[in-house]
């Protein structure tokens, strides 16, 4: 996988400019497909198997959604945060209009898909990208997206098509996409059962990484920054598999305050967080935590959603 950095910065913006997104590619370089050559191919479980090019997709209704995207990290090390996280407005067809026209049968439980990436990854050679997820989740949720902020998709974030399963983490919003299979069990693959699960807490079977837990993060200022003394804003953005309903942060010793909380709206967007402050010159230790509408709290420390601080240096 390309190197990820571990806090990156991130704009404040509500939309973040797809050149500052992340790009997490597993298998190498990323493909480049001929958008004249592709094909979406529906398979297994279907009354009438499909192999769909792209005016052909482009013909279905076509729908928006604004959503948070989020990296789970290094599939090696859960406990780490990476907070790789955007904000993107995707467009382009849902998965449920594809399946309607292949008519889904009634044995069908789960679906995959497939990217056309084939690579190395984890000592294994010409491995496929491939996820599953449980079929009446994935007919509900999954956005097959063409577009991003309002442009074709770039090839590096999926061009011409990608699976989108908002509020899941991103390894499940599959790019390059060309093939779905629907079948009554899950897939045995790199991807699916091996890497990208994990142990709930309090133990029992692995499961696969996929709702977002609630966490939240600074932008604009980073770790190690200078900022002037005097007034200051802090500023972040949170979000989660469910609505965040407040944010809360604390300056140096000084407690945990609640800090002003955009809501959420019908899309899962991320939510931005400010709260003035005054920072006498010298060094200063900010962090930030979210609750979620379950009454779920970002942990302090030894979990990927784990409080976000920075320190930063007033003059
Ligand atoms: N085909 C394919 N899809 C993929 C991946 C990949 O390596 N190959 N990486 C996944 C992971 S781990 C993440 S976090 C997101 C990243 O999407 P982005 O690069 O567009 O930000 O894509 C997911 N989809
Ligand atoms: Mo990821």
């Amino acid at each position: 996988m390309q190197a990820a950095p571990i806090d990156p910065n991130i704009p404040d913006a509500f939309l973040t400019p797809v050149g500052q997104v992340f790009r997490r590619s597993h298998l190498g370089p990323p493909p480049e497909l001929d958008a004249a050559a592709w094909t979406l191919s529906v398979e297994g479980m279907v009354d009438r198997p499909l192999r769909l090019d792209l005016p052909a997709l482009r013909g279905l209704p076509r729908t928006d959604l604004t959503a948070f995207h989020e990296c789970f990290g290094n599939p090696s090390r859960p406990d780490e945060p990476t907070r790789a996280v955007a904000n993107l407005a995707w467009s382009g067809v849902p998965l449920s209009a594809v399946l309607d026209l292949a008519g889904v049968r009634p044995q069908a439980r789960h679906i995959w898909l497939e990217g056309a990436d084939r690579g190395a990854f984890a000592g294994e050679q010409g491995v496929a990208y491939l996820k599953d997820l449980p079929l009446d989740l994935a007919r509900a949720e999954v956005l097959l997206a063409d577009t991003v902020n309002g442009a074709p998709l770039p090839r590096e974030h999926g061009f011409p098509v990608r699976a989108v399963v908002p509020r899941f983490f991103g390894t499940n919003s599959v790019k390059w996409l060309t093939r779905v299979v629907l079948a009554d069990h899950r897939p045995e693959h790199l991807f699916t059962t091996r890497l990208y699960t994990r142990v709930p807490p309090g133990g029992g079977a692995p499961r696969p990484v996929r709702e977002v837990e609630v966490n939240s993060r600074l932008v604009g200022a980073r770790d190690g920054d200078a900022v002037p003394a005097g007034p200051f804003q802090v500023t972040g953005r949170a979000w989660g598999f469910d609505p965040v309903i407040a944010v809360e942060v604390a300056v140096d010793d000084g407690g945990w305050r609640p800090a002003r909380l955009e809501s959420r709206g019908p899309q899962p967007v991320w939510q931005r967080f400010t709260l003035p402050c005054a920072l006498a010159p010298g060094r200063h230790l900010i962090r930030c935590r979210a609750t979620d509408a379950r009454g779920r709290v970002q942990p302090p420390a030894g979990a990927r959603n784990a409080v976000h601080g920075i320190e930063v240096v007033a003059r």
